[in-house]
């Protein structure tokens, strides 16, 4: 029995993240760039799909991109809390908000997040349950004479499709449905893309991204077909047409082939295309490739019986910093600047981990990368404290130094020259120890110690009405119980004024703030705990947008799609009706 399996790819998403904290920047040229080093502005990492046409590409520097299209928008990934170096948490964060959808939709769909912006799903349960369903209620007519509404966005990867118009995406849409009606196994493809194209919908509903996808028998056809029409559609590859498609597919453009292996077949058997690994001679195959020619041949025709694996978070967590040539590390206390920054910056991450997936690391690996070599070492954590995390390792780490001894070893020079320090937490084990919680009162300490300092600047009982007391959104707050030494309540305090002020507002009415449903005066507003406000800020944009689309009918069809309905079947019932969903 052939799985059913997608993949899920957020179109240009570092941009999209800009895009939607400055939504000014939405349908603009828009380029993220890696954080610059020394004044010298980083590479391109992420580009909006409304500068591709100029001809601007990852990996271009800023002076070339500003070249081919003067009017682009540049981002900056942002710096770290606590060490010069790239914090990509922001993204982090983003992804995480669009994994929460995939993991929430159904407890049958299998979830493999592939990387930050990618996520396989297995739906091979789900579609044989909803198949199930359908032809034991007698609704699997009326759903397929309905899937055509449900497919806005999909394409069917033919081979032909890569030219195709609007009326013929359709066109051959429909006969795909047509002809599987007899088919179990298209069925169960059908199923899956009107559920892959409900599943993006809705990420896009709650996160405002846009996403492509692929669906196909497995994760090599899902990934390879998801880039056939980008951004916000999606390409469904029957098992009919995977000879046809990797007949033509560059060697490099199929998963695992992009890099050294794919270079190897391409050179030494003189191919550059999937399609020609079949027709080279098979002893020459076997010549060249002894182990590996059968596994060759089966990936050439389209076999991939890789698992998705129900793989929610990274089995490990790290931060490493770069000292090349000139910035090497060369003294202790240099080296303790640096090495309190990262771990600072990993406690951080590692406390948020905890918080969200209930999971510990037990070991810590920090290796330092010098001219004569790199020292490395395993060590047991005991806290997620920063401060404890930095005397574990200072302790184990200081003896490197090879600086003459008989010296002070908290200062003086330090030796070799240090190229690349990181730290990395691994061994997760479910759960929270007891001892471990005190991180979360250093982080929330943090945030009360700052609003309680801001709120003790004015008079808590006033008595005016503007004081309003602000609790963590629910995805902000802390895990309990966290012991009340820091002697707060643990809610925010934010006192009001009339005072007008100078940050970016949200949408309001006047003096105040809606949002949630509360109200925050425009001071209240400014004092709020920067991931509160973030948090908040996310809310109304979203509260904006559906407003927006209300008003203008909120309609999904594509720019573009054409709007000959006379022979298109009328919507007659919605998705769910037909597909009745299973919460986790
Ligand atoms: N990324 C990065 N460095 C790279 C490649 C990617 O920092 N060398 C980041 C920026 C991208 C994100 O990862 O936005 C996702 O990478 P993708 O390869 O999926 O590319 P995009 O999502 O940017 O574009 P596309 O729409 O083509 O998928
Ligand atoms: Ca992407
Ligand atoms: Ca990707």
């Amino acid at each position: 029995m052939k799985r059913v399996i997608s993949l899920i790819d957020m179109d240009c998403f570092y941009a999209q993240v800009e895009q939607r904290d400055n939504p000014s920047l939405w349908g603009q040229p828009v380029i993220v760039v890696q954080h610059s080093r020394q004044g010298i502005e980083g590479g391109i990492l992420a580009v909006s799909y409304e500068a591709r046409p100029f001809g601007v590409k990852r990996g271009m520097t800023v002076a070339e991109a500003k070249l081919k299209c003067p009017q682009i928008s540049i981002c900056h990934v942002p710096i770290g809390e606590y060490v010069d170096k790239a914090d990509i948490q922001k993204y982090r964060d983003a992804s995480a908000e669009v994994f929460r959808v995939l993991n929430n939709y159904d407890s049958q769909i299998i979830i493999e997040k592939a990387s930050v912006d990618e996520a396989f799903l297995d739906l091979s349960a789900y579609t044989n349950q909803k198949l199930q369903e359908l032809r034991e209620n007698e609704g699997l007519e009326e759903f397929l004479q309905a899937a055509i509404t449900y497919l806005p966005t999909t394409h069917l990867a033919t081979g032909e499709d890569v030219k195709e118009n609007e009326h013929l995406r359709e066109d051959v849409l429909l006969e795909y449905i047509e002809n599987a009606r007899n088919c179990t196994e298209n069925l169960l493809l059908l199923i899956a893309a009107v559920t892959v194209e409900q599943i993006r919908q809705q990420i896009h509903e709650e996160t405002q991204f846009f996403c492509s996808a692929g669906v196909g028998n497995n994760k090599m056809m899902a990934k390879l077909v998801c880039a056939r029409h980008k951004p916000r559609q999606q390409t469904l590859i029957p098992w009919f047409y995977v000879r046809e498609i990797l007949r033509l597919t560059p060697i490099g453009d199929v998963r695992g082939f992009g890099g050294k292996m794919g270079n190897r077949i391409q050179e030494m058997l003189n191919i550059t295309l999937m399609g020609e690994l079949l027709e080279v001679d098979i002893s020459q195959l076997i010549e060249t490739f002894p182990n590996q020619h059968e596994y060759l041949r089966s990936v050439a025709e389209g076999h991939c019986d890789e698992p998705v694996r129900p793989r929610k978070e990274s089995s490990s967590i790290a931060v490493s910093k770069n000292f090349p040539g000139k910035l090497s590390i060369r003294s202790v206390l240099e080296l303790k600047k640096w090495l309190d920054g990262l771990t600072k910056e990993l406690a951080k991450r590692l406390a948020t981990d905890q918080a969200e997936n209930k999971r510990t690391a037990e070991n810590l690996v920090y290796s330092l990368l010098t001219e004569d070599g790199k020292p490395q070492k395993t060590l047991k954590i005991t806290s997620y404290h920063p401060d404890t995390l930095f005397e574990q390792i200072w302790a184990a780490m200081k003896g490197l130094n090879k600086t003459n001894a008989t010296k002070n070893e908290d200062s003086g020079p330090w030796t070799p020259p240090i190229l690349n320090i990181s730290l990395s937490a691994t061994r997760f084990q479910p759960g929270i120890p007891a001892q471990n919680r005190s991180i979360h009162e250093w982080l929330y300490e943090k945030k009360t110690r700052k609003s309680r300092r801001k709120a003790a600047i004015y008079d808590e009982n006033d008595g005016r009405e503007d004081v309003i007391f602000v609790e963590p959104p629910e995805k902000l707050k802390k895990p309990n119980p966290t012991p009340k030494s820091t002697g707060t309540d643990g809610d925010f305090i934010v006192l009001g004024s009339d005072s007008d002020d100078d940050v970016v507002q949200p949408k309001t009415d006047d003096n105040w703030i809606f949002v949630d449903g509360k109200k925050f005066s425009k001071m209240a507003w400014r004092h709020l705990p920067p991931d509160i406000k973030k948090h908040y800020q996310h809310r109304i944009a979203l509260e904006e947008a559906r407003a927006l689309k209300s008003k203008t009918g909120g309609s999904r069809k594509r720019a573009g799609a054409h709007t000959d309905n006379a022979q298109k079947p009328k919507k007659p019932k919605s998705l769910e009706s037909f597909f009745k969903k299973k919460k986790p």
